[in-house]
């Protein structure tokens, strides 16, 4: 066990979504919490990491920062997602070790997995396929901080360990209609479609797809479950085991959101992987499940995004 009581805990990337939920989670942790100044600390310098790590000296890290996005962010912009993931993961790891940091957790993500990997994915399906095209570039940066991890342990007996949440949302996620994950994009488009009494509402692809969706502060729990309860080069899947198609999904988001006008299919749109849930048998036999459902959770997403009316305002003016 690796206790959290009396440490120095940085959570890089502190104000993004899973960021926040770990900060959210860790002040029930009786630790010291440390957050880097955007203005002055930018991960993807070695120099501004680096002179940060000495002087805050962490003894826990939890790699929460990088550049993500949904779909269309993930596929258009290829160069923003290989650069900047690649060097936040190699700057963080490397400052950690510098320094000392007792233990590291770094966040990958289920894309890493081939696009088509057995289902349920298990975490031995790494680098048996080729990636989904969508996402590759994004999957590559993670695979490469995956990699650190276990090179660190094996080289400098680094206690480096990888967790790869499935698709998350919940509070102080994007929004952007264009940028954001399907959950999030979904949310602000039915709410604007009932606000402006639209008719109909545009969904990306087919709506056949399959995916795992996990509330965010679920996976905090999980994260800060494993900081404390596990220590081996080997990943770990987060998620719920459970899966919905992405017609489902809409239905369900309209029905949270209180859209009842039609939903139309934009076959033009990529689908990307067919179809992604994870084997949380690994998370599952350390005594970690997932306790907010499908419906809770878009529930308490709406809320936050319906108490955040700037965001809200500026979804809707978007393609107003
Ligand atoms: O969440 P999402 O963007 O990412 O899309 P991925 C999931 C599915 O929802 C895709 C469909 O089949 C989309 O075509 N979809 C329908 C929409 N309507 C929308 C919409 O309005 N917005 C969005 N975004 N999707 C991501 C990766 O893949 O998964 C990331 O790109 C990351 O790298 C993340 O790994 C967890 O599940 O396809």
């Amino acid at each position: 066990m690796y206790a959290l009581a009396g440490k120095r805990v940085w959570v890089a990337g502190d104000r993004g979504l899973v960021g926040s939920a770990l900060m959210r989670r860790l002040a029930s942790e009786d630790c010291e919490l440390l957050a880097s100044p955007r203005e002055n600390v930018d991960l993807r310098s070695s120099e501004q990491t680096e002179s940060w790590v000495r002087e805050a000296r962490p003894h826990a890290v939890f790699v929460a920062a990088a550049r993500v996005g949904g779909i269309h962010a993930n596929n258009t912009r290829p160069a923003e997602f290989l650069y900047d993931n690649l060097m936040i993961a190699a700057n963080v790891v490397e400052a950690a070790r510098r320094h000392q940091v007792e233990k590291l957790m770094f966040l990958g993500s289920t894309c890493i997995y081939p696009r088509l990997a057995p289902q349920p994915i298990p975490e031995s399906a790494l680098l048996t396929g080729p990636l989904e095209p969508t996402n590759e570039w994004y999957a590559v940066a993670k695979i490469a901080g995956i990699k650190l991890c276990q090179a660190y342990r094996q080289q400098y007996g680094c206690d480096f360990i990888s967790a790869m949440p499935t698709n998350l949302y919940g509070p102080g996620d994007n929004f952007d209609m264009t940028q954001g994950h399907v959950v999030p994009a979904l949310i602000a488009k039915a709410h604007r479609a009932r606000v402006k009494r639209e008719k109909s509402l545009v969904v990306w692809g087919t709506g056949r797809p399959r995916r795992e969706f996990l509330f965010v502060d679920d996976a905090a729990d999980a994260l800060v479950h494993l900081m404390k309860a596990y220590s081996s080069p080997e990943i770990v899947n987060l998620g719920t085991g459970s899966e919905v198609t992405i017609a489902e999904l809409v239905e369900k988001v309209c029905r949270v959101v209180g859209f009842d006008g039609t939903v139309l299919y934009d076959a033009s749109k990529p689908d990307g992987t067919p179809r992604k849930v994870t084997d949380v048998s690994r998370l599952a036999a350390m005594g970690w499940r997932a306790k907010v459902g499908l419906e809770e959770g878009l529930e308490r997403a709406y809320a936050w995004y319906r108490a955040h009316p700037t965001l809200a305002l500026e979804a809707m003016l978007e393609r107003a």
